[in-house]
């Protein structure tokens, strides 16, 4: 009974998978920066539909007929009954998301149908994709009438190839995006973050020669400071050429061969300025082959764990760090734009930073650029959080799906070095072989990164004696342990922190991927008194104290920077719907715990480097 109770919500998963059209996404272009290029960002229409009265009809049936939105079908008569018109129905930016653009929709999740329209001419040989930075959570994308396909995921990119169906005039796009939470989703219905809906990344159209560099792998080797290693994949009817791929600075020139399926696999050797926080050197890689030619900036650096240390370009490493979400710096609502990713990276280099947790799913591209550019190494993470259905086949591919998504947009980045599969996910058999499979995927996809995950440990209390024990089973498979912990705040007293010793059952290095406690900017107190900045102040001195007697933490990232809207946070006038643990206000002012948390990393920063 129970087998056949699963088979039938597998194969309800998989009808609405399929409902959901992910099939047809084209296989990511990478680079889209690099490419001609159109942006379709701007003012788009908006029908706000809370009943998805656009897409379903009053049986609940799929609508095929112009009643659909997607139609964008206008009466042919004054007596012609239609109910939509995406002309009288208000406006949205994209990108962005729809909660902070309409005090009405702040708290609305569900359905919002999208739509602009363009004129577009392409050369004739030329394929034209549509490329969507990021839509949250559940996007179906029609063209003039036609439904291109779906995307799930909230944070990742995913284009669509429309080479057969633009035309110079005229062209309509519509997109249904869909916010509800659902339990099988990634993330799943709980979390401690805003769920921001819309479409809220760019949306750019992209021109390329008929076959076309679709991607490309140029990293240092594995272990290597000299070697560059790596992969690239051509698109297209004409699949085997030659490719040159060039690092003129360096007085590289390297000639390859892509196969009979458009990949070709090289290995050279280059002496290179090494990509590091010190110095963010980034060359211009060129590659170009008989029918196509990209450039882009490309850091090179070596990444490694030897026991419990990190090294960077062979060197150990603290990563001094901080976690960030991805909010505008001085409004609520989600970012996009690189002034706010070098706004946010720039207070973390204030507070002493070159690492910063990029919590808790894939931001947006510009972050990482901007990263690589001001020097500043990141943890990226995948929206495994909390409570994930474990057992369901279609979770993990689902995750998988998006750590592939996201490791294919960022593989390139100097800054990015750690992988993160998890945040506090409970310990189970289902839950060890869903992250190890994550693992495992991530490291095949990229060899030469760290993979880690935000365990938690547990006390244990011997005769008045406290020992915190790290002995997560997941830990024997990553590179890297994370581990978040909130004595002080949920747990104990901040004084604790002071007597606590840190056990490892494993010779990995740890990251204290979380701590901290919440403030009110300018409300204050005395150290015990919660919400003041002073109990913040408080915690963060004794956290600090106790952190820096674990022998095996190589780096930390305290919860948070910024504030950030949380529907978990209900208590008025402290927290009005938003986590206060940040170092800095939501109106970008510093508390007191800000310059606690610069005065420790500067000093890191003027010590000896760690052995
Ligand atoms: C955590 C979560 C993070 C929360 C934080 C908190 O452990 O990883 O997403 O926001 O605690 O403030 O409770």
């Amino acid at each position: 009974m129970m087998n056949l109770l699963r088979c039938l919500a597998l194969a309800l998963c998989l009808q609405l998978l399929a409902s959901r059209g992910t099939a047809q996404v084209a296989p990511l272009v990478a680079n889209i920066n690099a490419r001609q290029t159109t942006s379709l960002d701007g003012q788009w229409q908006a029908i706000v539909d809370p009943y998805d009265v656009g897409a379903l009809d009053y049986r609940a049936q799929p609508l095929k007929n112009n009643h659909a939105f997607y139609k964008n079908y206008k009466p042919q008569s004054e007596s012609e009954l239609v109910e939509y018109d995406f002309d009288t129905s208000g406006q949205l930016y994209v990108p962005g998301d729809w909660n902070t653009q309409r005090e009405s929709l702040l708290f609305y999740e569900g359905s919002v149908w999208y739509k602009r329209s363009f004129d577009y001419t392409k050369s004739p040989k030329n394929r034209l994709f549509l490329h969507f930075g990021a839509c949250n959570y559940l996007a179906a994308v029609y063209l003039n009438g036609e439904e291109l396909g779906g995307h799930e995921g909230g944070f990742t990119p995913f284009d669509f190839e429309i080479t057969d169906r633009v035309k110079p005039r005229g062209n309509f796009l519509v997109l249904r995006i869909n916010d509800t939470r659902g339990k099988d989703q990634v993330p799943t219905v709980n979390t401690d973050w805003w769920n921001y809906g819309g479409i809220t990344r760019p949306v750019t159209l992209l021109e390329v020669p008929e076959t076309f560099v679709q991607d490309y792998f140029v990293q240092l080797e594995k272990g290597s400071t000299h070697q560059i290693k790596g992969w690239l994949q051509l698109n297209g009817p004409k699949l085997q050429q030659n490719v040159i791929i060039r690092i003129p600075e360096a007085g590289l020139s390297k000639t390859i061969q892509t196969d009979s399926k458009g990949r070709a696999e090289f290995s050279f050797s280059a002496d290179l300025t090494l990509w590091s926080p010190e110095n963010p050197k980034l060359y211009t890689v060129e590659i170009a082959s008989e029918t196509d030619q990209v450039t882009e900036r490309i850091g090179f650096r070596s990444i490694d764990v030897r026991g419990a240390k990190i090294l960077l370009n062979g060197k150990p490493v603290f990563l001094r760090g901080i976690s960030i979400h991805e909010e505008a710096p001085t409004r609520p609502g989600r970012t996009w734009s690189e002034d706010d990713a070098r706004t946010l990276l720039s207070w973390a280099k204030e507070l002493g930073c070159n690492f910063v947790r990029l919590a808790h799913y894939p931001h947006n591209e510009a972050m990482l650029r901007m990263a690589d550019q001001m020097g500043v190494m990141v943890w990226a993470e995948v929206p495994v959080y909390w409570t994930i259905q474990w057992e369901n086949p279609q979770t993990l591919h689902n995750a998988e799906n998006q750590l592939k998504e996201m490791i294919a947009r960022d593989h390139n980045r100097a800054a990015l070095i750690i992988y993160s599969v998890a945040n506090e996910t409970p310990i189970s058999d289902a839950r060890n072989s869903f992250l190890r499979q994550l693992v495992q995927d991530a490291h095949s996809a990229d060899p030469t990164r760290l993979v880690s995950a935000a365990l938690q440990a547990h006390e244990v209390v011997d005769r008045g004696r406290i020992t915190i024990h790290i002995d997560d089973p997941i830990a024997s498979d990553l590179d890297v342990l994370g581990n978040n912990e909130y004595i002080g705040w949920y747990v104990r007293h901040a004084e604790d922190a002071d007597s606590i010793d840190w056990i490892s059952a494993y010779d990995k290095p740890l990251i204290m991927s979380e701590f901290g406690g919440d403030a009110l900017f300018g409300y204050h107190g005395g150290t015990a008194a919660r919400w003041t900045e002073e109990y913040q102040e408080n915690l963060y001195q004794h956290q600090i104290a106790m952190l820096k007697r674990i022998p095996f933490l190589r780096g930390m990232t305290p919860w948070i920077l910024k504030d950030f809207r949380s529907p978990r946070r209900t208590l008025p006038r402290l927290q009005d719907f938003f986590n206060r643990k940040g170092l800095v206000s939501d109106h970008g002012e510093k508390k007191k715990a800000f310059f606690v948390l610069q005065k420790f990393y500067r000093e890191l920063q003027s010590a000896r480097p760690p052995e």
